[in-house]
């Protein structure tokens, strides 16, 4: 049901395990009416709505117990402190890693990706090294790395990219060789929905010595994700990806390559000893988090991985499934769509194009009707490139979508052929 935030569940969904009714009450939002039809909110990829838990996290902290990080003596200074300092430990357990210092408060994944660019890479890096990326990145993770490549002398490699969406890994294998540094790869394609095999790209990195980020923006929404047994060495994600605040992201980063980079900006927070000669900087994370850090975001971003958990993984995965399945079969049927991948192993996103329409008119004509879907390049032109479009409509699906929004979708689409004749 799409009318209000008390959506019913159908049987489908009910029986995947998520009381989506209950969800959806956790998200005021949802009951916002656009263009005078209830909104159907698709665009869960480029940001997800927050529970109510989340903001109310943040808010309380705001309005009764803030105070800055780290500086104070006084009561309310120590208790911002060790709400922050939970925050990180709550973030260490989300993606299972060792110690709560090798986690880093960021401004979000672009920000966690920049880090690791200039201070792990491009020190490194000589003329002739490689870095080897994949066809399906976002932007954020191809720019930084262009940047510290085109400054040291380096070469970028590109992974491709098969029709039905997946890395092709043979090609990988050859690409990869004793002149790579850095792997850099997207846990899950904002575009496609693809999972990736982390942990033999890992591998395959690490036998010639190179370390792997995994751009994990996409993925922290949708599965557990443990660094772990990833076998990566960097993982970077965006809090608001994952039903928590913007403004926050994290790198988690192995203990001795953490503690092997230099600073990357300097500021208040992030030294030991200050002279005019000399400064010494404070060991990871906090070398990396100059300046006043976004407290109440950490806060909100902790409340945001207790709410994820709370629905458990395995209903938010059954639920986004059972989603994709049916979007991916009703589109299949509308003649003059063409979908864009279908590999093996997907979370909730399905990209599309419409014959003949361009995807910015299939978007506002899907507006009109309430229904907010991406329609763009979504920041992964060459990834466009490989498939011979400009860009696409994508749907990005979240705990709080309904099979009943879908049909809000199809309608939407059969409208857009109406009025444009695709
Ligand atoms: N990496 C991936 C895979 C992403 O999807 C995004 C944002 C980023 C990195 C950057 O994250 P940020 O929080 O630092 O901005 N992706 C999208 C998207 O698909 N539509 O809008 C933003």
């Amino acid at each position: 049901m799409t009318s209000t935030g008390s959506a019913g569940t159908t049987a489908g969904v009910a029986e995947d395990g998520l009381d989506v009714s209950r969800v959806r009450r956790d998200f005021p939002f949802l009951r916002a009416r656009i263009n005078d039809h209830p909104v159907v909110y698709l665009d869960s990829a480029a940001t997800a709505q927050r529970p109510r838990a989340v903001v109310e996290a943040e808010s309380d902290f705001a309005l009764l117990e803030y105070a800055n990080v780290h500086r104070g003596v006084h009561t309310l200074s120590q208790r911002a402190t060790a709400r922050y300092d939970q925050a990180r430990e709550r973030v260490r357990r989300f993606v299972g890693a060792a110690a709560a210092s090798e986690v880093v408060f960021t401004a979000g994944t672009t920000a966690a990706i920049n880090l690791v660019a200039r201070s792990h890479a491009r020190p490194l890096l000589r003329p002739g090294d490689e870095i080897l990326l994949t066809e399906m990145e976002h932007h954020s993770n191809i720019v930084p790395w262009q940047i510290v490549a085109q400054e040291a002398g380096a070469v970028i490699r590109v992974i491709p990219v098969t029709d039905a969406g997946e890395l092709d890994l043979d090609q990988a294998a050859h690409l990869i060789g004793s002149r790579t540094r850095v792997v850099a790869v997207a846990h899950v394609s904002n575009v496609l929905g693809t999972v990736n095999p982390i942990p033999v790209i890992a591998e395959l990195a690490h036998s010639v010595g190179a370390v792997l980020l995994v751009d994990g923006a996409q993925a922290v929404p949708h599965r557990r994700v443990d660094v772990q047994a990833l076998g990566c060495d960097f993982y970077a994600a965006s809090a608001h990806k994952m039903y928590g605040p913007n403004g926050i992201g994290f790198l988690w980063g192995r203990r001795e390559l953490l503690e092997a980079m230099p600073p990357w900006q300097g500021g208040g927070g992030m030294i030991e000893v200050v002279s005019f000669d000399q400064t010494t900087f404070a060991p990871p994370p906090a070398r990396f988090e100059a300046g006043t850090p976004p407290i109440t975001q950490a806060i909100g971003l902790a409340a945001a991985v207790e709410y994820l958990e709370a629905l458990g993984w395995e209903a938010i995965e059954r639920h986004e499934a059972t989603l994709l399945a049916e979007a991916t079969r009703r589109l299949a049927e509308i003649p003059g769509v063409r979908l864009i991948g279908n590999s093996a192993d997907r979370v909730g996103v399905v990209s599309f194009v419409v014959d003949g329409i361009h995807p910015h008119d299939v978007g506002t004509v899907l507006d009109l009707g309430g229904v907010a879907v991406r329609a763009s390049h979504h920041c992964a032109q060459p990834l466009m490139r490989r498939f011979g479009v400009t860009g696409t409509v994508r749907a990005s699906f979240g705990v709080y979508n309904t099979l009943e929004e879908l049909d809000a979708l199809v309608a939407g689409l059969h409208e857009a052929r109406r009025v444009f004749g695709g």
